[in-house]
């Protein structure tokens, strides 16, 4: 059995999840995820690595479909929350996904879809009911587990498949690392299709045994009130959200400071990653909190890689130093290490790493080295034996509230408009959103920015659509041809 199923077979009383309609065991997350195994199954012995997409919100519905798919020998494919109908048939079609598991609210989306494509698809409630009967298959370690989309340096988003090994060394380190147990109580409010919320957060917490609260969508008054229930020690968040949670506390009256304060300080962690955090946020955080906020690093690919200690100097501006169990490296671009104190590309390698993009076999060659390295495309240096994030090694690659956004997707995007002769994007720094997408546009002819951007909803989550625009005759560029971003995001400098 799976190391994550061990804790719901040892405290089958214990509350393994609260979500909107209250407490749930480990007990009935155990039933109900046999019981959606047993139905995706439907007669046979294993699903065989099939894909399975899903698309439930946090909560127990969205765990129980999760383990079911595992449970069932399948590879789950959980789908975002807010994309259009695109973004998601491109998920779907590219895993090959053979069912759809969704819940009521998201039939209007994509029921009409799945009938075309003739994909079945199943309501996460109706899969659970009835006695399980069916023997469920025992799961190798080295098979398919998980496929999250990433963006990257290419314009369509690429699948990462983790193996159950993979995602077993992922959370053991993790509950080694930051000493999750099963007497914690963490509030999970981070999107569920990536490795920050699915991994950190909610496969740590089940498999430590501890409590999981869900809290969808995140509101920052929300968060407090349930702190204020004083169950909450372990929280994990993205820098926009602490960023959000502090505006929300300065608005708040010096009693509830104070009461909000004494409650905080009780916790046992608080983490900050996926995006850079300012130092101004880890400061004012302290100030809010008494809580020194662990930043780590880490990414879809790979899981977490490094981080600053549970115990011990968490320096504001680091991400700190390789898990147990992580070898971390810093080259030049030859593939050489770098001497001591220069900086270089971070590669990584160890159980954590994923086996390939799915259906990319040149993408995942050119992702490692000869020797096997992945190469993450960040750039560091160590100093002082912490590691410090200096930038990365393509202008295409946004970061924006903890999300990564390749500029070349929404390029591609834009281009399809009738109306756009040629565009560029950039990300611009932002003290709240780590950096906003800004779309630099050579109209045709007169271009109306709000039909443009209605006409985006359509075709790209909002999190993706540029929140700022400049209108310009021509794109600056080189002697070669190539758009100087650099130049484009001085304009945008001047004017946020
Ligand atoms: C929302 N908006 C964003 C955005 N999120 N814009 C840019 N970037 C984002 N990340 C926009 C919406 O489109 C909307 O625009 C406006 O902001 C308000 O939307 P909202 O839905 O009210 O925002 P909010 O709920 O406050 O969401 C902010 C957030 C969310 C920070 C909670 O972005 C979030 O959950 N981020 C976490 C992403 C994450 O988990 N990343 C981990 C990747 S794994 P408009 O125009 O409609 O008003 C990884 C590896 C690792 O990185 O190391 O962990
Ligand atoms: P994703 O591909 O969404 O998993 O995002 C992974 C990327 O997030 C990494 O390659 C880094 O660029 C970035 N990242 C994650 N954690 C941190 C951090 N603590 N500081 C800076 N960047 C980070």
């Amino acid at each position: 059995m799976l190391t994550r199923f061990t804790q719901a077979q040892l405290r089958p009383d214990s509350v393994a999840i609260l979500d909107a309609q209250g407490a749930h065991t480990y007990e009935s997350l155990w039933n109900k995820s046999s019981q959606v195994a047993q139905q995706l199954l439907g007669g046979r012995s294993d699903l065989g690595q099939e894909c399975i997409a899903f698309m439930v919100s946090p909560g127990m519905n969205y765990v129980a479909t999760l383990w079911g798919i595992w449970k069932a020998g399948g590879i789950a494919v959980p789908l975002c929350l807010s994309y259009p109908l695109p973004s998601l048939a491109y998920v779907i079609e590219d895993t090959q996904a053979s069912a759809l598991v969704l819940e009521p609210t998201f039939l209007d989306l994509l029921q009409d879809y799945a009938l075309e494509k003739g994909i079945p698809h199943h309501l996460a409630e109706a899969l659970q009911v009835g006695p399980v009967v069916a023997t469920l298959p025992d799961i190798a370690l080295d098979r398919g587990a998980l496929i999250l989309y990433t963006s990257g340096t290419t314009s369509l988003p690429k699948g990462v498949l983790s193996t159950h090994a993979n995602l077993e060394a992922q959370i053991s380190t993790l509950i080694a690392a930051w000493h999750w147990n099963s007497s914690d109580h963490t509030l999970c409010l981070l999107p569920l299709h990536h490795v920050h919320g699915l991994v950190n957060v909610v496969s740590c917490a089940l498999s430590a045994g501890a409590t999981l609260q869900f809290l969808h969508p995140f509101q920052a008054d929300t968060v407090f009130s349930i702190f204020l229930e004083g169950k909450v020690n372990v929280f994990m968040a993205v820098p926009t959200i602490y960023f959000k949670l502090i505006a929300e506390f300065d608005s708040y009256s010096e009693s509830k400071k104070e009461a909000l304060r004494s409650c905080m300080k009780a916790f046992r962690l608080m983490v900050s990653g996926s995006a850079a955090l300012p130092v101004s946020v880890m400061e004012k955080w302290k100030q809010v909190s008494g809580h020194t906020l662990l930043e780590r690093y880490g990414m879809t690919e790979i899981g977490m890689a490094i981080s600053n200690p549970y115990q011990g100097d968490r320096r504001a501006g680091y991400i700190g130093t390789p898990l147990p169990g992580v070898k971390v490296r810093l080259v030049d671009e030859e593939n050489q290490e770098v001497a001591s104190g220069l900086s270089g590309e971070i590669q990584i390698q160890g159980p954590g790493v994923f086996a390939k993009y799915w259906g990319k076999v040149e993408a995942t060659a050119k992702a490692f080295t000869e020797s096997g390295w992945f190469k993450t495309g960040d750039i560091a240096v160590v100093e002082e034996g912490y590691f410090r994030i200096l930038g990365r090694d393509s202008i295409d690659i946004i970061k924006s509230g903890g999300y990564k956004i390749s500029a070349l997707e929404i390029e591609e995007v834009l281009r399809s408009h009738e109306l756009v002769k040629d565009c560029a994007v950039v990300g611009i720094p932002n003290e709240e959103w780590g950096e906003l997408v800004a779309a630099v546009l050579v109209p045709e002819t007169e271009l109306d920015l709000t039909e443009l951007k209605h006409w985006l909803k359509e075709r790209l989550p909002n999190y993706k659509s540029p929140k700022i625009y400049q209108i310009l005759s021509d794109l600056p560029r080189n002697a070669m041809g190539k758009v100087v971003k650099n130049e484009l995001k001085s304009i945008f400098s001047s004017t946020t």
